[in-house]
């Protein structure tokens, strides 16, 4: 369960926690018609540190833009600003933070552009979103019999709540099964993403990742760990992959801000390498958990240290 914390920015204000509350007639209830992201405030020796924040809240933006609702009443500076300071106000070393805009209350109907734009951004305490283990021992995951989301149906590059009902059917199906995750094939067959990660595969020391094109969520993480395959010197293509790579793949893992880096140690109950996380997925993983704990430098400028805290740490 969730815990709570002290306060919520909404609008430009923070509010109490109990406050944060919506009419059960709000727009996006109904119609889903709601943008956000999800963003990591790591507790690194410099302080506590948001990952990529500014990249959080463009996209975030896009999201809104792609949805006609351009004018969020604050501009990504504002936001990005928010972001910190409610995180810091909260008193977190390290957390979860949640910007959402949503349409509010005022017309109930697909007909949505009059409803007022609401912003609120909270953030709570969350660990490791796989469970403990799963960044060491990888995880079970099965392909999905849902098709991910398809292109001329819902924008996959919108982080919007309307695409996590596809996600949710993914994830609830494997769970039922068994599995930890599922991973989703596009409308034309090819590997898309979890429902909640990116996903990258390895063989003969070369990675791979689908394309955006296929149905995925340009990701953050999935960025970052392009850049430091780069950065480590691997080769790593963005292609289209098909269904059975996954299965002879020497190492596959998924990528999000909450999954982190986490290896896949089999797909379909058939083992994945050895089963257990490769050496690739190990060097990259250990490579984004030391910048992300300030063990490493950040070399890539991913932190955004709060102020408030750096300078009382100072
Ligand atoms: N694909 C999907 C569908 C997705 O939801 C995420 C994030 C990603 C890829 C990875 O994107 P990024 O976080 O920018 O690297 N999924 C969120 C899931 C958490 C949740 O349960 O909600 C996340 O990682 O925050």
């Amino acid at each position: 369960m969730i815990q709570p914390t002290a306060k919520i920015w909404h609008n430009g204000e923070l509010i109490n926690w109990d406050d944060a509350k919506v009419h059960v007639l709000s727009h996006a209830l109904h119609y889903g018609t709601s943008v956000f992201e999800g963003i990591r405030c790591y507790d690194t020796r410099n302080g506590p540190a948001i990952f990529r924040l500014p990249e959080h809240v463009r996209r975030m933006f896009d999201s809104a833009k792609i949805y006609r609702m351009a004018d969020l009443g604050f501009s990504q500076d504002d936001v990005a600003e928010a972001c910190k300071h409610v995180a810091t106000v909260n008193g977190l070393s390290s957390c979860y933070i949640r910007p959402i805009a949503f349409r509010g209350y005022g017309d109930v109907g697909v007909r949505s552009l009059r409803n007022p734009i609401e912003v609120y951004i909270a953030c709570w305490e969350w660990g490791r979103y796989l469970g403990p283990e799963a960044l060491e021992n990888g995880i079970s995951v099965c392909v999905s019999s849902w098709t991910r989301i398809a292109p001329n149906t819902l924008p996959a590059i919108a982080k919007v709540a309307a695409n996590y009902m596809n996600s949710q059917l993914i994830l609830m199906e494997a769970e039922m099964h068994g599995y930890t995750e599922g991973i989703a094939l596009d409308a034309a067959g090819y590997v898309s993403e979890g429902s909640g990660e990116n996903i990258f595969l390895i063989r003969d020391e070369v990675i791979y990742t689908p394309p955006l094109g296929t149905s995925v969520l340009p990701g953050i993480t999935r960025d970052s760990v392009i850049r430091l395959a780069s950065h480590l010197g691997y080769p790593l293509k963005e292609q289209a992959i098909p269904r059975e790579w996954l299965y002879i793949a020497d190492e596959l893992f998924f990528t999000g801000t909450a999954a982190e880096v986490t290896p896949i140690r089999e797909v379909d109950k058939i083992e994945i390498g050895r089963g257990s996380r490769g050496p690739i997925t190990e060097h990259i993983q250990s490579e984004f958990l030391a910048i992300t704990a300030g063990e490493k430098e950040d070399r890539f400028g991913w932190l955004s240290v709060l102020p408030a805290r750096a300078s009382a740490a100072a």
